[in-house]
């Protein structure tokens, strides 16, 4: 049996009454030879039985400007929780996996290596006839069905394969009004356990990505933080989600610090079935794309200044702070302020440090926001202190 072919119907009759058939006939005939010149670099993908033809790349990607390699690798357990990350390295994959950035009019390749074992990727299922594989799919920036990450499009990657994804970062248009994709955005798996990808998400297969338009102010350090459920941030709860060694600090998903001075900026994501709000003491940033407007721009007076922003299931945010300014080092706490969140340990520090990169005397201990009630992980199965 095979499913009949997808076809609109004819504009002018779909129309009714009206003078609007002509130009909707004009698109679509242009519609039809703009697919008739993208077949050169097209592709099959099966999906349920049917084959159908689509575009490689999107509309002014004629090729990728870059290319990277990404792996999806299974990582040390939390407790008895499965973790997988993304790295740009087997060696270097963490939740939240590496951050993206991209230029606006970028074309970037990336080839995804599914290291993760079978078995593993079994025992994440939900449906024995679902299919075992990892994906990358991409909030923001422009691909086509062969780069969207689902079973559905067959763009997913079997265990010991590879695949080419092909983001597209388009630019802002003001002929055609297309908007451009600059901003804060993230990407994720979509087929661990299920159609969703949702046991992917839980485990640890995301990450943020910024597009940045020419002349946007670059920060000093870029940290993702990702709030989800179970009072998580980046996976972790209570005192799990801030590990930094006050005499080895490294920078990374549990240790979020900066020099007094520094640009800091924060990519901001929400996953799972929970809202949350972001706040961060002692900075406050304007609630735009990805920067503050320069000085004296009029454009600046028009944008609120936030220090706090709600942040449901797929949505991400993300501002630039100069960490510290005005109100010098400290260890500044960063929380979901729904105040039962915060209270079961959805909280965590953003540790500023001075100009010299030392914590001045008098801060050099610091009793984390988290009570005994929000010790453990996200998933509730370790517990340990400590400071
Ligand atoms: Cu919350």
């Amino acid at each position: 049996m095979t499913a009949p072919a997808w076809r609109l119907p004819d504009a002018g009759a779909a129309d009714g009454p009206g003078h609007r058939g002509s130009g909707t006939a004009r698109l679509l005939v242009v519609a039809a030879i703009v697919l008739l010149t993208v077949v050169g670099a097209g592709g099959f993908a099966a999906a349920g039985g049917t084959r159908a033809f689509f575009a490689e790349r999107p509309e002014g990607c004629a090729k990728p400007d870059r290319s990277i390699q990404l792996y999806a690798v299974e990582l040390p357990k939390d407790g008895t929780q499965i973790r997988l990350g993304y790295g740009l390295t087997p060696e270097t994959a963490s939740y939240p996996g590496p951050t993206m950035e991209m230029m606006e009019g970028e074309c970037l390749a990336i080839t995804l290596h599914n290291q993760v074992p079978a078995a593993t990727l079994a025992q994440l299922r939900t449906d024995a006839n679902h299919p075992l594989g990892v994906s990358l799919h991409v909030h923001g920036v422009k691909y086509t069905q062969l780069s969207d990450g689902t079973v559905q499009s067959a763009s997913f990657v079997p265990p010991g394969e590879s695949r080419t994804y092909t983001w597209f970062a388009q630019q802002r248009n003001n002929r055609t009004g297309a908007q451009g994709t600059a901003g804060y955005w993230w990407y994720h798996d979509h087929v661990v356990g299920g159609p969703h990808g949702t046991q992917g998400l839980g485990v640890g297969l995301f990450g943020g990505l910024v597009v940045r338009r020419p002349g946007d102010p670059k920060p000093d350090r870029t940290y993702p933080v990702v709030f989800g459920d179970r009072q998580s941030i980046n996976l972790r709860r209570g005192v799990d989600t801030d590990t930094c060694d006050g005499q080895n600090p490294r920078p990374g998903p549990t240790c979020l610090i900066a020099r007094k001075g520094e640009k800091v900026e924060f990519i901001v994501i929400g996953i799972g079935n929970e809202m949350h709000t972001f706040h961060l003491h002692g900075h406050s940033w304007a609630d735009t794309r990805t920067g503050v407007v320069g000085n004296g721009h009029p454009f600046a007076d028009s944008v609120p200044i936030i220090d706090n922003k709600s942040l449901g299931p797929g949505d991400s945010f993300g501002f630039q702070v100069v960490a510290g300014d005005s109100v010098g080092p400290g260890h500044w706490m960063l929380h979901c302020h729904m105040q039962f969140h915060s209270d079961a340990g959805m909280s965590t520090m953003l540790h500023v440090l001075d100009e010299s990169g030392a914590m001045p005397p008098g801060h050099d201990h610091h009793s984390h926001p988290a009570t005994t009630a929000g010790a453990g992980t996200a998933t509730g199965t370790g517990q340990h202190q400590h400071g």
